[in-house]
């Protein structure tokens, strides 16, 4: 009987389907696992990556559940978002419409791959029952201030004609689209993510060695904790009048450098710049420089060349008291610390470059190595020289002194700054979760009453790709104020998608049985949560990752969900390759999922991809290992059908000989091999290695007992890798639908060893025990080991290993 994947998948699939055999329990009193790979995209077929993301949590999920815990495997769609607008504009279809096809059509993918999920807590981000709690939730940020308006620089996407949060800007460049991206000046929603900014770093503490240091230290990075001194420097007399500040606050890390300042620099946006240019008090020409300055972007300015003007002002040193030029320069950001440097040329490689360019002093206060000056010396050691009374300190110990000397005279305090913006959501498409507040003339800005929501999404809408379809609808925007009743505008703006991609773990983890009532079932989400093991890709490990973390955490203070982190253990799956790089439609070089399963089965596809790679590494497409895979499962399925009994027989250790104790202990060694692999590294290619390994061993010793209980074991093992194949041939083999827990069995493991002795020229030196299972080789190093003081600088002519007898070591 050949290898039918086609027939015997469609047979386990339906039995799967019709025995519900993937949905969680409801009985909490059980362990859990609670095994979530990332929501896909509703793009409209499966890619590669897909398939291996869902691959590796399905094997988990599929081991934990046979070894008797309640699982939670669930499958969502992140649904809303542009490339469905894009869609509309180029297909002339309704986003709706594109969206809810491709869903359909990938679950059917999805589930023709055997994944083990529930099919009762299928959810897609768009769907009107989850943006009600969604915006239940926004609301309830809102009052509590957690989200606000503010007219800020956005980040602006000519080509998506939208705005984008900094984590969504990629090298100057939309994630997205890739065009460039430009400041503009709007109001907008922001999620104040900074209040939760110690939070969120320092709960990183937990997840180490759970997620990948990567990741971690690219949240640690963006959340960006800086520690120093903030203090205020007097404008002279003079200056002062030009201006009506009267002073500078400025943020330093390096208060120990303080003697080496040498002059202040301003961001372009800086109050005291704006006044100076508002009264004119300064030429023309330098005028309309900085004016040109403040219309660059960020990025514009990071990536020019240092510019700056002296402002005509002077400060005071606050602890020399001698006077400081004030400067503007481009390398001055207006929102970190207080968008004014205190510039220490001598040790700062910023302030030096501008200094050498426009002849300003270079004061030396740390002696360092070099003794010229052609370079800042910015190492965080040494002494410190021309600093008053800190001199000849060491510059950490000075940089804690001057900062209790600053906090004790009342002239600065310590402060810890961050790097993290809040989160602009705002999103002027059509595709999204509308924001539920309103602008009533008399109440201004109101946020919806509890029992309107959902604010839907109107179906009769034009979608031209400018400006906002919500703005221009004819009637959707006219409501009554919550409020007072009057006549009032809705928010056109929708929700950024990464808005529902944040909570998605935390309702797939409440009943659905309660989705239609709220926004969680305490006691369900309690149980499930939180996330036992996430899958995902990297390019997330800040994005969605930092945005879910927060979520958790506001949600949690909201009093809606207990935990404070989402996701216990993290794995990031590494890309799928062909020919070097990334799959992807744009280089043409795809490989389609479907494709493969209808010619080789999902079976072949899954060993394929857990087999070719660690999860965690890159993986580079090989057709010739594909076809390996299948044929592999053909040889397996067949040798399969040879075994007899139902029954397993019993197997008395003792009787084996050399050969079927071998094939014993590689069939125990795999079975050791899976847990470690399901539950601690993934290394899913060496436990399919390991299988191989054992059947080979099996096919030489041919003993009928041993088979059965190998094929026992080997199915156990390999079901949730090739879970179609396994079931099929336990059914025939063992009449079982199910797979009992194995013990491993110690009197296997042991090894079988003897005694050698070890000759040098024919006389007997030493005598060593080696396992039976060890090869020729390894046998004669360690007997060359053995008799090292005789082999000393001899040569050896000839080695003789007699088996399981001598060995003999003739020497020149
Ligand atoms: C004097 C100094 C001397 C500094 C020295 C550094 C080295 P992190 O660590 O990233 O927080 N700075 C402060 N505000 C700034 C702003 N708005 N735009 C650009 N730079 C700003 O960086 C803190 C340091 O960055 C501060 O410490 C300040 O320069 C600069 F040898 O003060 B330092
Ligand atoms: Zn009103």
């Amino acid at each position: 009987m050949a290898y039918e994947a086609k027939k015997i998948e469609k047979k386990w699939q339906e039995f799967w389907d019709k025995n519900q055999s993937f949905e969680p329990k409801e009985d909490y009193t059980l362990k859990k696992k609670y095994i979530l790979s990332m929501f896909p995209y509703p793009s409209g077929r499966i890619h590669m990556g897909h398939v291996r993301n869902y691959t590796i949590g399905d094997a988990l999920a599929r081991y934990y559940r046979k070894n008797g815990y309640n699982v939670l495997h669930p499958i969502g769609f992140d649904s809303f978002g542009m490339p469905a607008e894009n869609a509309a504009i180029k297909h002339k279809i309704h986003p709706k419409t594109w969206t809810y096809e491709n869903i359909a059509y990938m679950k059917q993918e999805l589930f023709s791959l055997g994944l083990s999920f529930s099919q009762k807590r299928i959810l897609a981000t768009s769907d009107p029952l989850y943006t009600k709690f969604e915006q239940e939730f926004f609301i309830k940020m809102f009052e509590k201030g957690l989200i606000y308006i503010k007219e800020a620089q956005v980040n602006w996407c000519e080509q998506d004609k939208t705005v984008l949060a900094n984590e969504q800007v990629e090298d100057g460049r939309c994630w997205r689209c890739g065009h460039e991206v430009v400041q503009k000046k709007m109001p907008g929603y922001y999620v104040k993510i900074t209040s939760y900014a110690t939070e969120l770093l320092d709960g990183l503490e937990a997840l180490k060695d759970k997620w990948s240091a990567q990741v971690l230290t690219m949240q640690e990075n963006w959340i960006g904790k800086s520690e120093g001194l903030e203090f205020s420097l007097f404008l002279d007399e003079e200056s002062g009048m030009k201006t009506t500040a009267k002073k500078i606050e400025v943020f330093t890390t390096r208060a120990d450098t303080l003697y080496g300042m040498s002059y202040i620099a301003l961001a372009p946006e800086h109050e005291i710049v704006q006044h100076l240019l508002d009264n004119s008090h300064l030429s023309s020409e330098i005028s309309s420089k900085i004016k040109a300055m403040q219309n660059q972007s960020q990025r514009e300015r990071q990536s020019a060349e240092k510019e700056g003007y002296f402002l005509g002002i002077y400060a005071i040193h606050p602890l020399s008291g001698k006077k400081i030029p004030v400067w503007v320069a481009n390398f001055v950001l207006i929102d970190y610390g207080n968008g004014a440097v205190m510039a220490v040329p001598a040790h700062d490689e910023r302030d030096f470059e501008f200094a050498k360019k426009y002849n300003l002093k270079i004061i030396k206060v740390i002696e360092g190595q070099e003794t010229n000056l052609n370079q800042a010396y910015t190492q965080k050691s040494g002494k410190l020289i021309q600093s008053a009374e800190f001199s000849g300190l060491d510059c950490n110990e000075a940089r804690k002194k001057i900062m209790n000397y600053f906090e004790d005279n009342n002239l600065g305090q310590r402060v810890v700054n961050f790097k993290i913006r809040d989160w602009g959501v705002s999103r002027q498409r059509y595709w999204g979760a509308p924001i539920p507040m309103v602008k009533c003339e008399d109440c201004g800005i109101v946020s919806e009453n509890l029992e309107n929501l959902p604010i839907t999404l109107p179906d009769d809408i034009e979608i031209t790709g400018e400006g906002n379809p919500l703005d221009k609808h004819p009637t959707w925007k006219f409501c009554t104020c919550p409020k007072c009743g009057k006549q009032a505008l809705r928010e056109s703006d929708t929700l950024d998608t990464f808005f529902q991609s944040s909570w998605y773990f935390a309702r797939f983890a409440s009943d659905e049985k309660t989705w239609e009532q709220k926004a969680f079932d305490k006691k369900s989400v309690d149980y499930w949560l939180n996330v036992d093991q996430y899958i995902g890709g990297i390019e997330h490990a800040i994005l969605h990752l930092l945005y879910a973390r927060f979520f958790q955490k506001a949600l949690r203070d909201l009093g809606y969900l207990r935990d404070s982190e989402p996701f216990c253990r993290l794995l990031t799956q590494g890309m799928v390759l062909k020919d070097g790089a990334k799959m992807s439609k744009s280089k043409g070089n795809v490989v389609d999922p479907d494709e493969i399963i209808n010619r080789y089965g999902a079976d072949t596809a899954r060993l394929f991809i857990l087999f070719a790679a660690p999860p965690a590494k890159e993986l580079e497409w090989n057709d010739d290992a594909l076809e390996g895979a299948y044929r592999f499962l053909c040889r397996f399925y067949e040798r399969a059908l040879n075994v007899r009994g139902k029954e397993l027989l019993k197997i008395e250790q003792n009787s084996l000989n050399k050969e079927e104790k071998y094939a014993r202990l590689k069939v125990y060694e795999a079975l050791k091999k899976s847990e470690e692999v399901y539950t601690k590294n993934f290394a899913f290619n060496t436990l399919i290695a390991a299988c191989m390994e054992a059947l080979n061993a099996l096919n030489v010793c041919k003993n009928e007992a041993l088979e059965q209980e190998g094929f026992y074991i080997l199915l156990n093992i390999l079901e949730p890798i090739i879970p179609h194949i396994c079931f099929e041939l336990s059914e025939k083999l063992f009449e079982c639908e199910n797979f009992k827990k194995i013990e491993l069995k110690d009197e296997v493991f042991i090894k079988e060893s003897f005694n050698l002795a070890v000759s040098v020229n024919g006389k007997k030196r030493a005598q060593i025990e080696v396992l039976s299972e060890q090869s020729e080789d390894e046998i004669l190093q360690q007997a060359k080991q053995s008799v090292k003081k005789w082999l000393e600088n001899k040569k050896i002519v000839k080695e003789i290993y007699v088996k399981n007898k001598l060995v003999n070591l003739v020497i020149e």
